[in-house]
């Protein structure tokens, strides 16, 4: 019997207004329905927005300081739960349950971080050009804001965005992913039972036409920050400006892994199984391409390709596994469709490629582990998000050359460079165009207390780790004369 569930609204967990559900599967196993969720409309975000708006009112005069011990009773509370948390997020997104609860502890760390933060909130004071007047900058809540996350990291994400809007005296309607609304869930229900009060945060679930765009749309909410695809944040970037809401965009990659001839091979392939393949290639920071010195570009794809086809793939419950299957069919047909373009461009198929739908893999959304040989930087399995577990290998003959590739396309969000030469590596540091570079480990993400974005169609900056609170606040001047004068 499945489950039904309800969505958030000003303390109390309500059905759509219409009615109408849709179901959660486990994409590991299709048989396996997680639950029945309200299918959201306008109308439903117009209560949750309303709901928000009241508890505004209230919880901005709330001192940040206690706010935060809010956030940190949730962090506890969420390292109490995180074993229970990860086993439902692996069940319902797929990734192996080591990344689960990586993603429930990133969480927790955002928890702990952002509670200092409600110490901080630090102003500016300034001298004016007058005597006997004070002049100072404040920080101030923007009021009600809208988060729009994917179903990648479906409490990390949520988490990065609610936190720092919390502390800094907002109130928040999210909107999570359809693929992943329980994580969401337990994410905001923990807040609650951290002593959050009632509409400060409110759950629609939903389709993103019909929950997403009026939710982003809505008047009386105040700034939108969006996780997702380049084709929606567009459009949600779009409808944002239409009525002048500053928006927050984090996008695709299509990171870049550079290895030279002098870096420790046994390193980089770990590090290129686990950048490529971890999360089932689904993260915005995968390492999709890896860019190979023509010195070591053999002997790395000899050992890369066997150790690939030795990748587990299965029910990341089952901890023998070390790739969960593709979230749902859609992605799986963006990943075959992705190695039919490959081929007929004449890349190489060293191994994978195709969908897994035998035996164990019959029920749910499996890909094979793939690796292409003989890629070229202008083909598009080089240029294109692929969202899967699927990476490129090209060779370059100079260190100019690999950075002239690694930057030749329209993303800029993580990028990695293996090497033992400490010229190279700060050469590297300043002239690759991303938003995180890392020296000798893959392209993955940041700490929750460093910035979090990227450049050109990755994003319109670092509006996530320690960039946040500049998002969820306004600035406000202030003076104060006390010289009892005109002056
Ligand atoms: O993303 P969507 P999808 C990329 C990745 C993947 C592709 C599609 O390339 O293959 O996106 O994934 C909501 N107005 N990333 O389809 O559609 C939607 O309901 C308002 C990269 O899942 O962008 C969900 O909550 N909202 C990414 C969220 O937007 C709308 C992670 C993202 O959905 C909407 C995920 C609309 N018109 C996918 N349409 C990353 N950067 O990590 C949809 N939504």
């Amino acid at each position: 019997m499945a489950k039904h569930y309800h969505n958030l609204i000003g303390g109390e967990w309500l059905p759509s207004q219409s009615g109408q559900t849709f179901q959660n599967l486990n994409p590991a196993d299709h048989n396996d329905v997680i639950g029945d969720f309200p299918a959201s409309s306008a109308a439903d975000v117009a209560l949750a927005v309303a709901a928000a708006k009241k508890a505004f009112a209230t919880w901005r005069l709330v001192p940040a300081p206690k706010r935060a011990e809010i956030l940190y009773r949730a962090g506890q509370l969420l390292t109490e739960r995180k074993e229970e948390f990860a086993r439902q997020m692996t069940r319902e997104m797929g990734k192996v349950l080591a990344e689960t609860r990586g993603d429930v502890q990133e969480a927790i760390d955002e928890a702990y971080y952002v509670a200092g933060e409600g110490r901080r909130l630090f102003g500016q004071t300034t001298p004016s050009e007058l005597q006997n007047k004070f002049a100072m900058s404040i920080r101030m809540p923007v009021g009600v804001c809208a988060m729009i996350t994917p179903w990648n990291f479906p409490m990390a994400i949520p988490s990065w965005k609610l936190f720092p809007a919390l502390v800094s005296g907002n109130t928040c309607v999210i909107k999570p992913a359809e693929d992943t609304p329980l994580s969401t869930l337990n994410l905001v229900q923990t807040l609650m039972d951290a002593g959050l009060p009632p509409g400060v945060v409110n759950i629609v679930f939903g389709y993103g036409p019909e929950a997403g765009a009026p939710l982003v749309e809505h008047p009386d909410v105040r700034a939108v920050s969006f996780t997702g695809s380049s084709a929606v944040g567009s459009i949600v970037a779009q409808r944002a400006a239409a009525n002048f809401k500053p928006v927050s965009l984090e996008m695709g990659g299509k990171n870049a892994m550079i290895v030279m001839d002098d870096a420790n091979l046994d390193l980089a392939l770990d590090g290129a199984l686990w950048g490529a393949f971890g999360t089932t290639g689904q993260r915005c920071t995968a390492t999709s391409r890896i860019l190979l010195h023509k010195a070591i570009t053999a002997e790395f794809t000899e050992r890369l390709v066997a150790r690939v086809k030795a990748l587990t793939v299965g029910n990341g419950l089952d901890t023998n596994i070390e790739v969960g299957p593709q979230i749902n069919s859609q992605q799986i047909e963006t990943s075959t469709s992705y190695c039919q373009i490959a081929q007929a461009e004449g890349a190489k198929l060293l191994t994978g490629g195709s969908r897994l739908s035998k035996g164990p893999h019959a029920n749910g959304t499996f890909f094979a582990p793939t690796v292409f040989g003989s890629v070229t930087a202008d083909m598009r399995i080089a240029r294109e998000e692929v969202f899967g577990p699927v990476v490129s290998l090209i060779e370059f003959s100079t260190f100019e050359e690999a950075i002239q590739i690694a930057n030749s396309i329209d993303y800029g969000l993580s990028t990695s460079l293996y090497t033992k030469d400490v010229n190279r590596a700060f050469t590297a540091i300043r002239d690759l165009e991303a938003g995180i570079t890392y020296i000798n480990a893959p392209t993955i993400g940041a700490e929750v207390h460093l910035p979090f974005g990227g450049v050109k169609q990755t994003g319109n900056g670092h509006r996530e780790g320690n960039g946040a609170i500049d998002f969820y606040t306004t600035w406000k001047s202030v003076y104060v004369d006390y010289s009892d004068k005109l002056q």
